[in-house]
């Protein structure tokens, strides 16, 4: 009886009571309620200036030899401290204020964080010119500094719709191996490169001497704020676990593709050109893009399912913005 009212209880607690969801389904559609927030970060400008550290073309070519060799890449710091901290108090209001941190995507420096300098030549080179952003695929990743909370488990983000297609990652805050940093295992250390027949990488699937190849191989990639990270589609990856609590480790993700490329199961009004010279997403488009991202994403993150019917509400009130 007393275990059944536990997981009741629990269930319970993963949705928003009626009250709630009605109040925040208001609040998530009203930009004014964003600024108040956040003490006036823009929610709207079309554009949104970042200065940026400097950086050479031999950067660049090493990133790309990087990603080509070994299937992922670490550059930087390239987005400026000034820029680090306005998104990480973004991010630390909307937590503050009880939604999934995936929320501060409603903030302009999220979207103009994605096409510095850096990333907006990177890219050009890597998926071509005119190559677009995938913006229902954004997410916020919060490991909480106490031992044991963990970023994402080991995945690959396509398996089998990977070309012309790569993840992005920026760090908020300092990601080390205290506090959960990244981890990839190198795709040219893997003797035997098995893409498995499903999308998702299950362990049922893997012989377990494949296993033991994969977690000897792997890499940890410490890295500091404003750095940018990538990994190819097919890249075994994952969010370590906080060791040692400190700072938490806050940090971003994007996934971009070629243009004219339009990856399952998304629509061509999901996807914005990744290029300086195109106007940022609109308000409204933000809101419908972070709930759509919350529904690929949360299976993965027990905070976010608790926003899976609002998110659902949100998709269908913005159903005529693309
Ligand atoms: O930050 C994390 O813990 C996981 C990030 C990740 O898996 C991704 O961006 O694809």
């Amino acid at each position: 009886m007393r275990k059944n009212r536990a997981r009741d209880e629990l269930l319970a607690s993963l949705h928003l009571s009626r009250e709630e969801f009605s109040v925040r389904a208001r609040q998530a559609t009203d930009p004014d309620y964003w600024r108040s927030l956040s003490r006036g970060i823009p929610v709207d400008s079309l554009n949104y200036n970042l200065s940026e550290p400097a950086f050479s073309h031999d950067l660049i070519e090493a990133s790309l030899r990087s990603l080509r060799d070994h299937g992922y890449f670490h550059a930087g710091p390239l987005v400026s401290e000034p820029i680090v901290k306005q998104m990480r108090e973004c991010v630390e209001a909307v937590k503050a204020a009880g939604w999934p941190p995936v929320f501060a995507f409603v903030y302009d420096p999220f979207w103009a964080a994605a096409r510095t300098s850096f990333i907006c030549r990177f890219l050009s080179d890597f998926l071509g010119a005119g190559f677009d952003i995938i913006m229902s695929r954004v997410w916020c990743y919060y490991i909480q500094p106490i031992r044991g909370a963990g970023g994402w488990t080991p995945h690959a983000d396509a398996y089998h719709d990977h070309r012309n297609r790569i993840t992005l990652w920026i760090p908020l805050t300092d990601a080390t191996l205290d506090n959960g940093c990244m981890y990839v295992i190198p795709r040219d250390l893997i003797d035997d490169d098995r893409t498995p027949a499903e999308e998702r990488l299950r362990a049922s699937s893997l012989p377990s001497e494949y296993c033991l190849q994969l977690l000897h191989s792997c890499r940890a990639l410490p890295a500091a704020a404003g750095s940018v990270l990538g990994w190819d589609p097919r890249t075994i990856h994952w969010g370590s676990k906080c060791h040692a609590p400190g700072e938490p480790r806050i940090s971003v993700g994007c996934e971009f593709v070629s243009h004219g490329v339009i990856p399952k199961p998304h629509r061509p009004d999901e996807l914005a050109p990744g290029d300086r010279g195109a106007p940022l997403p609109g308000f409204m488009r933000r809101i419908r893009n972070i709930a759509l991202s919350i529904r690929i994403h949360h299976a993965r993150d027990l905070k976010a399912a608790r926003f899976a019917e609002l998110a659902e509400e949100l998709i269908k009130q913005t159903a005529g913005i693309g």
